[in-house]
């Protein structure tokens, strides 16, 4: 008999909010980071990866709360869920503020092992987006596109999305792997938590 899969997200509790990055635990132990566009589908990739239903606050309209929002899984890995940039209605110097404050933490977070960076699928790889790429490119630390919301496409669509992406990530030469994705009818989510699962708990490089 096969032994049922763990899943390693399982145990994530709620730790803390940061409004800055002094406000987040000490820099030990490891930890992953989910970044993305305000309603790209962080917070409910979140939920779907733990399993853990309403543990990330989902919203439809994007929300004005700029802060880092911290799970802790045991004393030693973390997720962190950092703010949603993109959104035009933040102000225009929080968001530089912010801005600053997002490129200082992927410069020097050391417990930072890994980013998930989520996209709504239909609107992948901003500007925004390359910009978290390229951080992480420069410390050499590992990155999965979630390219979430796939339920919105058919089959056939979603195969001519990854594919396109992947080239596009590929042309970039970054390090990072590109996965459909979808909250609400989640396809091969084992397979993504056990990846990620592997970074935060090993050390183990993607695969492309
Ligand atoms: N159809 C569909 N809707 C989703 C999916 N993920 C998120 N949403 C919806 O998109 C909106 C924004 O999601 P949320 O997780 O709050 O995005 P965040 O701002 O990136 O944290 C909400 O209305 C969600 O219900 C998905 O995989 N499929
Ligand atoms: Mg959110």
């Amino acid at each position: 008999m096969m032994a049922a899969v763990r899943n390693p997200f399982a145990s994530a509790t709620f730790a803390r909010s940061a409004p800055r990055l002094p406000d987040l635990p000490p820099d030990e132990g490891r930890e992953l980071a989910f970044a993305g566009r305000s309603n790209a589908g962080k917070s409910s990739a979140i939920n779907a990866l733990t399993g853990v239903a309403g543990l990330a606050r989902t919203s439809r309209t994007p929300g004005r709360t700029q802060q880092l929002v911290v799970f802790d899984l045991d004393a030693r890995h973390r997720l962190i869920d950092l703010p949603g940039y993109g959104y035009a209605k933040v102000p225009v110097a929080m968001r530089a503020q912010w801005g600053q404050e997002l490129g200082r933490y992927f410069r020097e977070r050391q417990s930072l092992v890994g980013l998930v960076l989520v996209m709504d699928c239909r609107h992948p790889l901003k500007d925004s987006d390359w910009l978290l790429l390229e951080a992480c490119a420069d410390r050499g630390l590992p990155a999965m596109a979630l390219l979430t919301k796939a339920d919105k496409l058919g089959r056939n669509q979603q195969q001519t999305l990854l594919r396109e992406v992947r080239a596009r990530l590929a042309e970039g030469g970054a390090l990072v792997a590109a996965r459909l994705f979808s909250a609400t009818r989640p396809v091969a989510l084992e397979a993504i938590r056990n990846e990620l699962g592997a970074w935060l708990f090993k050390d183990v490089a993607p695969a492309p």
